[in-house]
C-alpha cells in the first residue's frame, strides 16, 4: 500500500479483508487510536494543560500515578467501551479488569494496555507510549480474570504508540510489522513505515546498567562482553543506550537495531523482572516477532509464557535475532553448570546470585 499516503483505516482493512477478524477487529483498532489521539494531545501540552505531576495515590504495581496516567487510562476507557467490540478491559493502572457499564453492547475482543509507559519521564519530556494487546473473548458475557490470561501467542493484535517529537503507531494484526506517523493537521495516522525489519546483529545495547550486582550471571556475561568491545571474545566496539522508557527504547530497535534487556534481578527476589507480561512484555514480543527480531525471558520464547496473574512480571530481552540467541545460550550454559567463565570467583564475588539459584 502507497506510503505517505495509506491512512491506518484503510491499511487495517486492506490487511484484514477476508479474515475472519476483519471488520471488528480493523474497528477497534481505530477506536485505540482515537484514544492515542487524545493521549498524544494531552502530552503535547505537558505543563500548559495542567497534567503534569503526580496525583499522590499508587497504582497496583505499588508505583505513583502520575495524573496523565490516570488521564490515559481514562481515555483508553472511554474510546473503547461503547463501541461493541471488547467485552472487557485490563490496564497496568486499574487492579481489576474493567467490567462495561450494562448498557453497552460486549464485543469479540479483550484489550490490555499499558495506557502510558514510562511515565516517570513525563515530567522531564522524554518520550513516553502506550501499549496495547488484543485477545480473542471467545465466550458469552462478562469476561473473569482468568479469561484474560492466555499465553502472547493468542493475541490477534498488538502495538504500541510513541509520543516523541512526532507521534507514532506501530502494530501488527499478525501480518508483519508497520508503522504510521500523525498527520496533526488532518488528525490521521499515515503509513510511513511499511513492513520494518530488526537487522539480525546489531552493536547497541539497551539495559540499566545501575542494577548490574543483581543481575543472573548469564547477563553479566553478555554485558561485560559488549564493555570489552574489541579487547574482548565479540571483537568489536558496542554502544549503549537507556532511555527507560520501553517504548523509546524499542522503537529505537525496531528502527536500527539492537539489544532491550530488563532481566530478573535478585534487587527485589519476589519480583522475576519489572515487565509486566500482559500488557508490556507480550505486545512488544509480538511486533518485535513480526518484524523479524527475537523476544525471550533468557529461558524461553516470551510469547509462549502461561500467565498466571494479571499484574505477573517476566524477565524481558528482545531485539537482533542473533543477539537473543547469544543471550538464551549463555542462559543454557549457566543453567547447565558448563558456563566455565563463571567458575571464576570473579562473576561468583561480583553477583548475588549462587548456586542454589539456578533455575
Ligand atoms: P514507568 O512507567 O514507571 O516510568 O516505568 C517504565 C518502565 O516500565 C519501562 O518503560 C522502562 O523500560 C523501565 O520501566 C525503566 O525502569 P528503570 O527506571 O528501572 O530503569
Amino acid at each position: 500500500m502507497q506510503q505517505g499516503r495509506t491512512t491506518i483505516s484503510k491499511f487495517l482493512i486492506e490487511q484484514l479483508r477476508g479474515s475472519e477478524d476483519q471488520s471488528d477487529l480493523a474497528a477497534l483498532l481505530i477506536d485505540v487510536t482515537a484514544a492515542v489521539k487524545a493521549i498524544a494531545s494531552m502530552t503535547a501540552k505537558g505543563a500548559l494543560g495542567g497534567f503534569l505531576g503526580s496525583l499522590g495515590t499508587e497504582n497496583v504495581q505499588g508505583e505513583t500515578q502520575k495524573k496523565l496516567d490516570v488521564l490515559s487510562n481514562d481515555a483508553m476507557i472511554q474510546a473503547c467501551e461503547w463501541g461493541g467490540l471488547v467485552a472487557g478491559m485490563a490496564s497496568e493502572e486499574m487492579d481489576d479488569p474493567y467490567t462495561l457499564p450494562k448498557e453497552f453492547e460486549r464485543g469479540p475482543y479483550l484489550l490490555v494496555f499499558d495506557p502510558l509507559d514510562g511515565s516517570s519521564n513525563i515530567d522531564v519530556n522524554v518520550s513516553v507510549g502506550t501499549i496495547f494487546s488484543v485477545l480473542r473473548h471467545g465466550k458469552i458475557g462478562d469476561p473473569t480474570v482468568a479469561d484474560y490470561l492466555r499465553p502472547g501467542v493468542e493475541q490477534v493484535a498488538a502495538g504500541y504508540a510513541i509520543y516523541g517529537p512526532s507521534t507514532m503507531m506501530v502494530l501488527t494484526v499478525g501480518k508483519g510489522t508497520h508503522g504510521f506517523t500523525l498527520d496533526r493537521e488532518i488528525g490521521n495516522f499515515i503509513l510511513t513505515h511499511p513492513d520494518l525489519q530488526i537487522p539480525a546483529d546489531t552493536v547497541e545495547y539497551a539495559i540499566n546498567s545501575s542494577n548490574e550486582r543483581f543481575w543472573e550471571p548469564p547477563v553479566q556475561r553478555y554485558v561485560a562482553e559488549c564493555k570489552a568491545g574489541k579487547t574482548g571474545d565479540r571483537g568489536r566496539d558496542f554502544n549503549t543506550r537507556w532511555i527507560a522508557s520501553m517504548v523509546a527504547d524499542v522503537h529505537r530497535i525496531l528502527m536500527r537495531g539492537g539489544i532491550f534487556m530488563y532481566p530478573k534481578d535478585a534487587k527485589d527476589p519476589s519480583k522475576p523482572g519489572r515487565l509486566r507480561l500482559m500488557y508490556e512484555a507480550n505486545p512488544i514480543a509480538f511486533i518485535i516477532e513480526q518484524a523479524g527480531g527475537a523476544a525471550s525471558t533468557g529461558r524461553g520464547r516470551i510469547l509462549t509464557v502461561q500467565p498466571t496473574s494479571l499484574h505477573q512480571r517476566v524477565p524481558v530481552m528482545l531485539g537482533s535475532r542473533n543477539e537473543i540467541e547469544r543471550l538464551e545460550r549463555y542462559h543454557r550454559e549457566y543453567d547447565s553448570g558448563e558456563d566455565k567463565p563463571f567458575a571464576s570467583p570473579l562473576f561468583k564475588d561480583r553477583s548475588l546470585y549462587n548456586d542454589d539459584v539456578r533455575a
